[in-house]
């Protein structure tokens, strides 16, 4: 299987060394502390199913699309920080593995998982050879307003996707744990971050 990728800098030279949050280390949240970012290899990635098709469309099927998700990243050795996971698509942050080529490994690890969700869903209805992804789409983010931004992103994707009122309930969302391990004051300072552009430049506009 083919996938297209499109990897996108969000770096802004201009903005280096007047960031407000670059004081702001004292975020409860052990899994990605914004000022570790440098050199962390830290992606932003966006899969879509071809055409859009609504094949993750039961919770039977997020549960277990969720946990390959989770499983296959454990495997190659990626930390998932947040995600979300829809019924035509998902958003996840994640560091890739330390080594210098680390980051090499995503395209593995997403064909991997493309394959196994697309041999599970064809199975289930009875198809072969069924292409069900589209394309993924990564983001090497090496700013930290870019990080907090899609952080925010993907945390409120289900309510941007107007699926729950609040995205700690939606139970195939990271919201609901980064809720539980940050600040309320942090919590509100990652929701101020604005994501419409993102949003639009990753097409996930109604
Ligand atoms: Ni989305």
């Amino acid at each position: 299987m083919l996938y297209s990728r499109v990897a996108v800098l969000y770096y802004s030279p201009m903005n280096q060394g007047n960031d407000p949050l670059d004081s702001c280390g004292t975020c409860d949240w052990p899994h990605a502390p914004p000022h570790r970012l440098g050199g962390a290899g830290v992606y932003f990635v966006t899969a879509r199913t071809l055409g859009c098709i609504a094949y993750f469309n039961t919770p039977y099927r997020l549960d277990r699309a969720l946990a390959a998700l989770l499983g296959l990243a454990d495997r190659y050795g990626w930390r998932l920080e947040a995600w979300a996971f829809l019924s035509n698509h998902y958003h996840f942050i994640a560091h890739s593995p330390s080594s210098e080529s680390g980051g090499t490994t995503l395209a593995l690890f997403l064909k991997h998982l493309h394959a196994e969700l697309t041999r599970t869903i064809n199975r289930e209805d009875g198809v072969t050879g069924r292409k069900i992804w589209h394309n993924y789409r990564e983001t090497h983010l090496t700013w930290h307003k870019s990080y907090l931004a899609r952080l925010n992103y993907t945390h409120h994707n289900p309510v941007h996707h107007r699926l729950v009122a609040l995205a700690e309930d939606y139970p195939w969302c990271s919201a609901h744990r980064f809720a539980q391990s940050v600040t309320p004051a942090w919590a509100k300072t990652i929701r101020s971050f604005a994501y419409d552009q993102i949003a639009e430049e990753d097409g996930d506009n109604l």
